[in-house]
């Protein structure tokens, strides 16, 4: 019997691609981006994308491919996928959430305390001999008993809230609606919960209601004492208000994962020496990454074995 014929997007690892191709006829996206550049013929068989990255997947992508049925997401962030479209044209969408729930997570938490202890700064303050030379480290701020705000209190919004309850830090929450939690505080906008917390964790999943969520309001209010950990998509923060609150003192430091324009992030980053950088690693573990793969080939295989998708979206 003849293999289904997908559209990959982006590299794999062999753990990924070898069952993928034994299962499916894979063809490569050109480097390109055109599916102009993909034969017509080809094009006219493909029925999935396994989709993977952040570039736009729009109509000008899908409706070249008449009898696209799925797009399998690697990623529980699926954003740049028109998903409205994609109903119109009866495509159903899939991503990988949960399996990456503790990884970014862990990331969050680990980059609020290495933002808030200067652990970078620490570590080259020995390696460039500054300590034997010059000395103790400059004193840092505490984390412990601190007030943390989480803006979206989703899957991953709740398991940062749940490690930081392990440091004795009260825990405040904003959300589109109020949810079940162990005490924790809802407010209903933003701007409250940057006034009322130290740290503000911002966890919303990007879309049209929370782009530039964290706004100049917000910053302000967050305070210059406050610190920004983001972990969602660049686009929830407006990233010139974020770059000009660093610059001017308006909040105290900020620990980002996420940016516009990645990988060629805004140059102005590179000169700040209040934020710590991360090159958009949140679920990059060996562990992690084979779950989400896998979990993007199971939702294909459930659909072309006419079974029920796993993690549906649309
Ligand atoms: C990406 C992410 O999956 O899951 C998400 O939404 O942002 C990441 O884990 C990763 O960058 C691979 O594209």
């Amino acid at each position: 019997m003849s293999k289904p014929h997908i559209v990959s997007f982006e590299e794999y690892n062999e753990w990924d691609s070898k069952p993928m191709n034994e299962r499916f006829e894979v063809h490569p996206m050109p480097a390109s981006g055109d599916p102009a550049d993909i034969p017509e013929d080809i094009r006219n068989k493909i029925e999935a994308f396994a989709f993977k990255g952040h570039s736009a997947m729009d109509a000008s992508i899908m409706d070249q491919f008449p009898n696209l049925r799925l797009i399998a997401n690697y990623g529980v962030g699926y954003d740049t996928i028109d998903v409205d479209h994609a109903r119109s044209r009866g495509i159903k969408v899939t991503n990988t959430p949960d399996v990456l729930t503790d990884d970014v997570a862990d990331l969050a938490v680990g980059m609020l305390i290495a933002c808030s202890r200067d652990m970078i700064g620490a570590s080259n303050w020995v390696t460039s001999g500054n300590w034997a030379t010059s000395g103790a480290h400059s004193l840092q701020t505490k984390v412990s008993g601190k007030t943390v705000g989480i803006a979206g209190l989703g899957r991953i919004g709740r398991a940062i809230a749940e490690r930081m309850q392990a440091f004795n830090c009260p825990i405040h929450y904003y959300s589109r609606s109020e949810k079940d939690t162990p005490g924790w505080t809802y407010v209903s906008s933003v701007v409250e919960l940057a006034s009322a917390v130290d740290f503000l964790v911002v966890s919303v999943s990007a879309g049209p209601e929370t782009t530039s969520i964290i706004s100049k309001e917000v910053l302000e209010a967050l305070g210059p004492d406050g610190m920004l950990v983001n972990i969602s998509r660049g686009v929830t923060v407006d990233e010139d208000a974020l770059i000009m609150a660093l610059e001017n003192r308006t909040i105290k430091s900020a620990a980002l994962d996420v940016f516009y324009n990645e990988p060629k992030i805004d140059q102005r980053f590179m000169k700040l020496d209040n934020v710590l950088l991360q090159p958009h690693q949140s679920s990059a573990t060996t562990e992690t990454r084979k779950l989400m793969g896998k979990l993007q080939r199971d939702n294909l295989e459930a659909f072309f074995d006419d079974k029920p998708l796993l993690t549906p979206v649309a």
